[in-house]
């Protein structure tokens, strides 16, 4: 036998809206499960089936806007429905099919109850209550959506219910300003209980006739109903006006059905922070779910990124598309190994920088020299390969800026050989190749392997053992321009040279101001294992190397 169910009674609401269906076609479902979510902007509320059967049809689609009579689901019902009940629903396009339990909840908002508010000792002062809340015996705060000093319009909602099947705003019979919060957002409450005491603004008027007039709810849930208000009892004495001020949780501000928010509440997951995706920014269940997938998958890569950064807080997750067009394009394998290794060296190493400047006037001259004759060959030297072993020249003399300094801090590693990595620019990310025993190669070996190993890199054709080994790195923007920068060490190594671009400047010779060439020169170091002196002279080596390459051979 078919049955359709049909929206219930949605009092006076001018505009109902289907925000979630619950069923899909051929489940078989039970008698008062949840069949859609229906919402209007004071409440939300699942419908549920009058009967258990099949659903045969949908008849409704998210976002359709519903009133009364409007046909959800038809579904296929094994055993046959008391006729009463089926003949009203075929006869009125009435919600017939809305639960024998909600129907006693409808007939008792008809009934006459009213007095939302009694005055308190001092006439002026109003205590609004929890209203009857249709058979629930407990209901949830879950939003306070008021704060102490709020001036109300009567109407405007004070707090959200909810109960496991309806969420619903609460609205103040009058309007006056917010003197105390007398409930906490977790806090179960009942019929009756005080919710928050209030200076009423007509002060002259009868409260009770106020809250008569105000009380009647903007929507009738179909199982749990913001029926007309109950009085309760005043303080003894009116109290100061409270200065702290109730916070409003941004899980207040968002839009989630009670299925969803009850779900919410289970997992633990704060609203506010759910990215929706539901119309109108709503947060469906599968939001929900995929937030806590994606916490779930935090944990390994949490715990360490706590292990090396302090516990210190992630940058959180924006949802961009509110402000504008985006595009998301998935990040490259480079990229993100690379920002991982520099996050952590980051976070890790007690960074900072030496600046100084090298003239390298006559390096340049032979260089340029040397590349006419090289022209020949197809080759030619940058800079880059004369800072290649002026480093390795400095980190002979200074060794432990070729050293590693071991986790548990016990040791310092040296090392004995001498591999320089050269940071890469690719269009995927940084990447840095080694030139390994940088030391028993010349200049312009060492300007032929970085040549091919940056044309590997860009090809994405480097092996893996090619980034492998280093044990001090040079970072050259030199070619691209800047006068200083503070490169990041590429731990575990302990100090990286930074390379901007040279430029002809006058420099005093003691007598007259000379045009030389400066080479910008910023080395970035671990102060956990080099002094700011030993800095200091490791660069001036490098610089001086530069300036006089004839100590290269010493
Ligand atoms: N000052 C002035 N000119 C310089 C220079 C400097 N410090 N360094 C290089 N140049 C010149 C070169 O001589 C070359 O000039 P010509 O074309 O007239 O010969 C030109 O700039 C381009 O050089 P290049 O960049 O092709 O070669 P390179 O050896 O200097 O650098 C490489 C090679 C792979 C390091 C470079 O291409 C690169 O990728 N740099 C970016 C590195 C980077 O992104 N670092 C930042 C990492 S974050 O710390």
């Amino acid at each position: 036998m078919a049955l359709q169910v049909l929206v219930p009674d949605v009092g006076d609401a001018a505009e109902v809206e289907i925000i979630e269906i619950l069923v899909s076609v051929g489940d078989v479902i039970a008698k008062d499960d949840s069949l859609v979510v229906l919402e209007s902007d004071k409440a939300s509320m699942e419908i549920p089936t009058p009967e258990g059967g099949k659903v045969v049809s949908i008849a409704v689609k998210e976002g359709d806007i519903v009133d009364e009579g409007t046909l959800i689901i038809e579904l296929e019902i094994a055993t046959a429905v008391e006729p009463a009940m089926q003949s009203a629903a075929n006869e009125k396009n009435t919600p017939k099919s809305v639960s024998d339990e909600s129907q006693e909840v409808m007939a008792a908002q008809e009934s006459d109850q009213v007095s939302p508010v009694q005055a308190s000792s001092a006439p002026k002062e109003q205590i609004i209550a929890v209203p009857d809340v249709g058979g629930a015996d407990e209901v949830l705060v879950t939003d306070v959506l008021v704060k102490v000093g709020d001036a109300l319009e009567a109407e405007d909602s004070l707090v959200v219910l909810e109960s496991d099947k309806a969420s619903m705003e609460i609205p103040t019979p009058v309007a006056g300003e917010v003197l105390e919060i007398l409930v906490e957002e977790g806090a179960e409450v009942k019929e009756g209980d005080a919710l928050v005491r209030l200076m009423a603004a007509d002060q002259t008027s009868d409260p009770s006739e106020t809250a008569s007039a105000q009380a009647a709810p903007a929507v009738s849930a179909a199982t749990v109903e913001a029926v007309p208000l109950k009085p309760v009892s005043t303080p003894a004495a009116p109290q100061p006006v409270a200065t702290l001020a109730s916070s409003l949780e941004t899980s207040a501000l968002v839009h989630a059905g009670p299925a969803v928010r009850k779900q919410a509440r289970e997992y633990g997951v704060d609203l506010g922070e759910v990215i929706p995706s539901g119309q109108k920014s709503r947060i469906l269940k599968e939001d929900i779910q995929n937030f806590v997938k994606q916490r779930l998958s935090e944990p390994s890569s949490k715990s360490s990124a706590d292990a090396v950064s302090g516990g210190i807080p992630p940058i959180p997750d924006v949802d961009f598309s509110r402000f504008g067009v985006i595009e998301m394009v998935q990040l490259s394998r480079i990229r993100k190994a690379s920002a991982k290794n520099l996050h952590r060296s980051w976070v890790n190493v007690p960074h900072v920088t030496q600046f100084d400047e090298a003239d390298i006037t006559e390096l340049e001259a032979f260089r340029k020299s040397q590349n006419i004759e090289l022209a020949k060959t197809g080759n030619k030297i940058t800079p880059l390969a004369f800072l290649v072993k002026a480093c390795v020249n400095a980190l002979i003399k200074y060794p432990q800026f070729n050293a590693s300094i071991e986790s548990s801090f016990d040791h310092m590693v040296y090392k004995k050989y001498y591999n320089i990595g050269v940071a890469v620019e690719t269009p995927d990310g940084l990447v840095v190749p080694v030139i390994k025993d940088a030391d028993k190669k010349g200049v312009i070996q060492v300007a032929q392997e970085t040549a091919e190993l940056a044309a590997l890199a860009r090809e994405k054709k480097l092996p893996m053992d090619a980034m492998q080994g280093g044990t001090f790195s040079i970072s050259s923007l030199g070619g691209i321009g800047g006068t200083a920068f503070t490169p990041i060490v590429n731990a575990p190594e302990v100090a990286i040279l930074g390379v901007s671009k040279s430029k002809m400047a006058p420099v005093y010779d003691g007598i007259e101001f000379q045009p030389r060439n400066i080479l910008p020169l910023s080395l970035s170091y671990d102060h956990r294992a080099i002094d700011g002196a030993e800095a200091a002279r490791f660069t001036a080596h490098i610089a001086q190397v530069l300036s006089d390459l004839k100590r290269l051979i010493l």
